[in-house]
Formats: structure tokens, C-alpha cells, sequence
């Protein structure tokens, strides 16, 4: 038997496919009763956003009935989006955020 009749490994290992984890997506959903200021308070204090970007925000989902506050790990999505409709519950608005599975 020669050193050729062994059956050889291949030389390079194959990498496991490990899959990212999907990211999720924080709506901001409109209603006609939450005062604009007070969702752009909600989306400072929960989102660390800045009056501008808050302003901005709300605006869309004012004008086009949603807007996208951020995209980011799922229990982190739902936390966020929990403690902000927590916000306006507290304060008698039906203020809504939802999340879902980015594309
Ligand atoms: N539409 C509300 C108003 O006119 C303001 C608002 C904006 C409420 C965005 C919710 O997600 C919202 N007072």
C-alpha cells in the first residue's frame, strides 16, 4: 500500500455557517390623540434621541401614520418599545409603538 491509497482530508477546514441574529425594527405608529410634544419627550427619554431627530420622527409617523425609530436586537426592540407605550399609558395617551423583523 502506498502513501497515495489514503484517503486524504481536506486541508482547510470548513467554517460553520453561524446565521446573525435577525434585527427588529421599533415602529412609531400614529393616533390622533397623544400630544406631538409629548411623543417627541417619549422618544428622547427612551430612544436618547435629540429634539431634532424626535421632532422628525413623530413628524412622520404624524404625516405617513408610521416611521421607523430604530432597528436592533430583538429583546432589545421589544424592551424599548414596551417602555415607551408604558410612558403613555401612564399619561392616559394610547401612544403605540410595535416592532417587527427588518426585511
Ligand atoms: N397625531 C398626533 C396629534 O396630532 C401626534 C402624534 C404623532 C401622535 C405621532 C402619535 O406616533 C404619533 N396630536
Amino acid at each position: 500500500m502506498s502513501d497515495n491509497d489514503i484517503a486524504q482530508k481536506p486541508k482547510v477546514a470548513s467554517k460553520p455557517k453561524l446565521d446573525r441574529p435577525k434585527l427588529y425594527k421599533v415602529i412609531l405608529v400614529n393616533d390622533d390623540y397623544t400630544p406631538r410634544e409629548f411623543v417627541i419627550a417619549v422618544l428622547k427619554a427612551v430612544f436618547r434621541m435629540s429634539e431634532e431627530t424626535g421632532y422628525r420622527v413623530m413628524l412622520t409617523a404624524h404625516k405617513l401614520g408610521t416611521s421607523v425609530v430604530v432597528v436592533c436586537a430583538k429583546d432589545i426592540a421589544e424592551t424599548k418599545a414596551k417602555e415607551a407605550v408604558d410612558f403613555g399609558k401612564e399619561a392616559g395617551f394610547p401612544l403605540m409603538f410595535v416592532t417587527e423583523p427588518e426585511e
